[in-house]
């Protein structure tokens, strides 16, 4: 249990009967915890971090009891007897943030960390919380300030305008800053992947093996194979990881006419599937190629969302897997019952997420990273192009650095700070 705010030894003292000379700062002490009564509850360990050497900058103590729900309860309430209040979602972590123990993308980490589902998210989330994520934000920062100091150097001395601009090479500045800041949004782009996973709607018409596809896939047996058409009905979903990024797998009803009243139920639900997808994955027999009925399935997919036509049971159609690509559009080769071209469809579901050529180096985002580090983007482009008119461009050279200002919480305001906090588990 831990325990944090001011002048805390003599709440340790209450709780164990230890002299405050006695309490070692961040050694571990033996000690009883003892109830109003003066009964043992528990005995364990007293740990003490003096303001300001703890995670949150305050007196921190921490107890460690022998960790069974009713011991810990008994503990928790002699805490609270003795004048602590419970901590609210992501408290200790706001408290670390408000004594400048870490900055917003920090504490942002530590709630990253501890949900991360894969190992690739953990790291991440760690280099993020070491400040890694950070430091390059303040790199970015630290350019704009110098380059706003140019631009507005010159607003005082009108006359001498051009020659300012042109003699720092403001121009090649806002390049070469521009170019860091959009390899920094293709790394952050990348790594918001890490949090959320990406939507694959396995979609076609009956029979095509789109449930023997997510089996293959999810390599146990998850969905109902079977000769007959329309056996899937409620979309099944599976979530897998390939190099430690989620892919959240669902399986479909096939795409057909039908009067069955549940399956016709089941072929809604893969069109509003189909709508929040990343990526469709349609599948079509590769015996036959693409028909006509497979077309009018294609023409009604929506045109932003990125699909990959699966040519699959090659095995049966006599054909190697392989990789073809035409006017953009990919195809794919494979057999979900032999496996053979699987590795094709996970490279190409890991270019489809972004992921190649980025490996250890992406941020772990979040939307609110993405929002600033777009607008900055956005903001920089315009002041490039507004370079000739000094005023303007030092207006949208300040939004700029306000915009990612915001991502390590220098310019962020009360309520956005409730919002990130609030999301947090208790006493993190
Ligand atoms: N030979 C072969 N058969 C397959 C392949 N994929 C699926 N099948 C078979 O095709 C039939 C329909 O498969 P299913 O996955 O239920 O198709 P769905 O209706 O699209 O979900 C089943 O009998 C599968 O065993 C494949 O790659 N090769
Ligand atoms: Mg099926």
């Amino acid at each position: 249990m831990r325990v944090s705010g001011s002048g805390l030894l003599p709440f340790a003292e209450a709780l164990t009967g230890k002299r405050p000379e006695s309490i070692q700062p961040r050694r571990a002490t033996s000690a009883d915890f003892f109830d109003a009564a003066g009964r043992v509850i528990d005995h364990g360990l007293l740990l003490y971090f003096p303001a300001p050497h703890s995670f949150t900058g305050e007196d921190v103590l921490e107890l460690q009891g022998h960790g069974g729900p009713v011991v810990m309860q008994m503990l928790l309430a002699r805490c609270l007897e003795l004048g602590a209040r419970l901590a609210a979602p992501g408290e200790f972590s706001r408290r670390a943030f408000l004594n400048d123990k870490m900055d917003l993308a920090q504490a942002e980490a530590v709630a990253d960390l501890i949900e991360a589902t894969t190992t690739a998210a953990a790291r991440s989330a760690l280099r993020s919380l070491s400040g890694e994520f950070s430091r390059q934000v303040h790199e970015l920062v630290a350019q704009l300030t110098e380059l706003r100091m140019l631009v507005e150097a010159t607003l005082d001395f009108p006359e001498e305008e051009i020659d300012v601009l042109r003699d720092t090479d403001a121009a090649a500045r806002l390049d070469k800053l521009r170019t860091e800041l959009n390899a920094l949004r293709g790394r952050a782009k990348a790594g918001s992947l890490l949090r959320s996973g990406l939507h694959v709607v396995l979609a076609g018409l009956p029979n095509v093996g789109k449930s023997s596809l997510l089996n293959r896939l999810a390599g146990e047996e998850r969905a109902i194979v079977t000769e007959i058409a329309g056996t899937t009905r409620d979309a099944v979903r599976e979530t897998i990881q390939i190099e430690g990024i989620p892919l959240h797998i669902i399986d479909t009803a096939g795409l057909r006419e039908t009067d069955d009243l549940v399956e016709k139920i089941g072929i809604e639900r893969t069109w509003r599937e189909i709508e929040r997808a990343d990526v469709v994955l349609q599948l079509v027999d590769a015996r036959t190629g693409e028909t006509p009925a497979d077309h009018a399935v294609a023409v009604r997919l929506p045109a932003a969302i990125e699909r990959i036509v699966v040519e699959n049971k090659c095995d049966l159609a006599g054909i190697a897997a392989g990789r073809l690509e035409t006017q953009g559009k990919v195809h794919l080769r494979l057999s979900a019952k032999s496996g053979e071209g699987m590795e094709l469809l996970h490279d190409e579901l890991l270019r489809v997420a972004g992921w190649r050529g980025h490996g250890e180096d992406v941020v772990l985002a979040r939307e609110r990273h993405l929002e600033a580090l777009d607008l900055a983007a956005e903001k920089s482009a315009l002041a490039a192009r507004q370079l000739g008119q000094v005023e303007l461009c030092a207006e949208e050279l300040r939004l700029a650095q306000e915009a990612l200002a915001r991502i390590t919480g220098e310019f962020t305001a009360d309520d956005l700070l409730g919002e990130i906090f609030s999301r947090f588990c208790i006493g993190k």
